[in-house]
């Protein structure tokens, strides 16, 4: 459905700015040129790219072949290696002694580790999978917690060629089970335990369950996190910390072709079973170094990075191990919940290790709305310097309550958009160059080519909605879906020829900037009015008593469909009487937006249902306001949150 342009002109009438602060445009690793370098000529921009931040130890010959699209191939010829990339080169360079990760324990257990430190367990840990019998294009299943050994084990695969294939540490066993057949992957690499909310969690249970029977998997590593008891199996089983130890400390890293998969990533489509998004090597490499270096503004020798996404989400891949590592960053790596011991973690975090450059998601944001500024404001966090965004379009107010309350109104807040599939940042502000508008993404960045266009595939109008796409081919473009070809070109290159269709509706604004209205099937029809979720969201949320909502269209005998808002209160708000916040709820919408868009009901709730990602289950809210059985909830990161909404449904009836 594309969001109608009756609708969309009611539609975010955003109009705060911020144009560049000059000290901050001063310093920039991005900068207007690149914009005009990269429109002269594509190719010879991605070429200067990939030979300027990462080292190949073969130069590639072509740039790009695309004569068999929709499957690319980047830097054609060129050999190298990703851990070399990330690890080696920045100890040769003489930065050994660099932090690479200060890592935060949930329990309060610290760790610094430095470039030299993790090369030799790097080292060791690729000895450790060789001698296991893994091989150059061999698969290994990583499910593991947010911990240094989960990047050690992902840049050891990556030495010897193995792709990787991480499975979020949330996921059942029946998930670990088809993803580990679906990529036959022989080894496993997991931990006993993770630390949550002040707890340990068993973890390797969960795989022990998936590799019963009939399975590919030879050994399962094991990681000692928490030193809870665990099931063994001799034949099977091997402790990491007694390989590690035993193993040599020499390793010299596998140079790759460029196209040869690095990892393999499932991510979740509308129907049937998760699709094994593949990315190979070289473009990959190079785009998530660039997008780290220009967008997060990264200054390795001086930066201190923190990206709060799990190492199991795409996120995770190239904005904490592959982009902020081939760059030589230091980086924060926190263990546990935003809100153990209390609710200040994160910032007392900040303040400690002096964060620069943050990059979370806008779930994040809005449940510290909810929590109160006055936690953060307890804390330094005057060390910030740029705040990033993604994962979810990030209402106008949550924008400006970042910048304002954690980037004590000076810094730039980035929005950026991309996908697992995309594999990196393809549009955002450049920080220092771009005029911020709050909720919007803003514009392709340089070297990429995206477009909102109509039913027919024509770029639309300023002012007018539609799809978007990307028409030209870029680096870290996915590779194809793991053993489906017809899939991957029928899922994102069947719609109009040689465009890839990325599923997410969006609109112009008048200077041209890109407002993403979230996936298609997010667009409601209320009486014949196309309305989007996101819109009637950000309305709510620029209430001063909200602090996160999620609509979704109920099927509704008279108007087609009826708007069902759930709402969590900021926490000053929380004592209100319920039915009169509601009228004054749905009137704030009705007057915002139109009397159309007025939500049929708006139902005060604690917890929205959630993915581990932090993306919103809209589904799952949908079979509640047409009070239906809910469906499968294995993906929420926590599955108890529908029990208590639907508990607050029937309360209510
Ligand atoms: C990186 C990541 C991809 C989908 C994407 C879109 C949504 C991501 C966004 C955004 C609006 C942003 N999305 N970033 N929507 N503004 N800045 O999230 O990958 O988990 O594959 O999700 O997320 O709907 O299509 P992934």
């Amino acid at each position: 459905m594309t969001p109608s342009n009756e609708a969309l002109a009611n539609l975010l009438t955003e109009d705060r700015d911020f144009p560049p602060d000059p000290a901050f445009t001063e310093q920039a690793n991005g900068t207007q040129e690149l914009f005009a370098e990269a429109d002269a000529d594509r190719d010879a921009f991605w070429a200067k790219q990939a030979r300027e931040r990462i080292t190949w130890s073969k130069d590639f010959d072509t740039v790009l072949d695309w004569s068999n699209a929709p499957f690319a191939q980047w830097f054609v010829g060129g050999e190298l290696n990703a851990a070399y990339n990330c690890v080696d080169r920045h100890v040769e360079a003489g930065n050994g002694d660099r932090v690479a990760i200060h890592f935060v324990g949930e329990p309060g257990d610290t760790r610094d580790i430095t470039y030299a430190e993790l090369l030799t367990e790097v080292k060791k840990a690729a000895n450790v999978l060789t001698s296991l019998g893994v091989n150059k294009g061999d698969r290994v299943a990583i499910y593991m917690p947010m911990l240094p050994e989960t990047i050690v084990a992902m840049l050891a695969c990556a030495r010897i060629g193995a792709p990787h294939s991480v499975i979020f540490g949330g996921f059942s066993s029946d998930a670990i089970r088809s993803r580990v057949a679906d990529a036959d992957a022989r080894v496993v690499i997991t931990a006993d335990g993770q630390n949550r909310r002040g707890k340990p969690a068993p973890l390797k249970a969960a795989v022990d369950e998936a590799v019963t029977g009939d399975s590919p998997v030879e050994h399962v590593l094991v990681v000692k996190r928490t030193g809870q008891d665990v099931a063994w199996d001799d034949q099977r089983d091997i402790w990491w910390d007694e390989a590690l130890s035993k193993a040599d400390a020499e390793h010299e890293a596998v140079p790759v072709d460029s196209e040869h998969p690095l990892f393999i990533l499932y991510t979740s489509g509308t129907t049937g079973k998760p699709k094994g998004i593949l990315h190979t090597t070289g473009g990959y490499l190079t785009q998530a170094a660039y997008t780290n270096s220009v967008v997060h503004d990264l200054h390795p020798e001086s930066d201190v990075y923190w990206c709060t996404a799990d190492v199991g989400w795409v996120t995770g891949h190239s904005y904490i191990v592959y982009g902020p590592m081939a760059n030589g960053a230091t980086q924060v790596m926190y263990e546990g919940t935003p809100d153990t011991p209390d609710q200040g973690r994160w910032w007392d975090i900040v303040q400690k290790y002096k964060v620069s450059i943050l990059y979370t998601a806008p779930t994040a944001i809005r449940t510290y709305m909810k929590w109160g500024k006055e936690i953060p404001e307890k804390y330094d966090l005057t060390s910030l310097r740029l705040l990033g965004s993604v994962g979810e379009p990030i209402n106008p107010e949550a924008w400006v309550w970042y910048r304002e309350v954690i980037g004590g109104g000076k810094t730039p807040v980035v929005d950026t958009w991309w996908q697992t599939e995309t594999g990196a940042i393809m549009i955002s502000a450049l920080p220092g160059v771009t005029t911020l508008k709050p909720g919007s993404a803003q514009a392709a960045i340089p070297g990429i080519s995206v477009k909102v266009v109509d039913d027919a595939g024509q770029p639309v109008q300023k002012g007018q909605g539609g799809y978007l796409i990307i028409d030209q081919p870029w680096p870290s473009m996915l590779r194809g879906i793991w053993g489906d070809d017809e899939r991957y070109k029928e899922t994102y290159w069947s719609r109009w020829p040689d465009i890839y269709f990325a599923g997410d509706g969006a609109k112009l604004d008048d200077d041209g900037n890109i407002w993403v209205l979230g996936r298609v099937d997010d667009v409601m029809n209320v009486s014949g009015h196309r309305l989007s979720t996101t819109e009637i969201e950000s309305s709510l949320v620029s209430h001063p008593k909200v602090a996160e909502a999620a609509v979704v269209g109920a099927t509704d005998e008279t108007t087609g469909q009826a708007v069902c808002a759930f709402v969590i209160l900021r926490g000053d708000a929380q004592q209100e009487d319920g039915e009169d916040l509601v009228t004054e709820l749905r009137n704030h919408v009705a007057k915002q937006i139109s009397p159309i868009a007025k939500p049929r009901q708006v139902m005060i709730v604690a917890e929205l249902p959630k993915t581990r990602s932090g993306k919103i289950m809209r589904r799952l809210l949908r079979d509640v306001a047409e009070h239906r059985e809910v469906g499968d909830v294995t993906t929420l990161a926590d599955s108890s949150v529908m029990d208590l909404i639907q508990q607050g449904m029937d309360d209510d009836k």
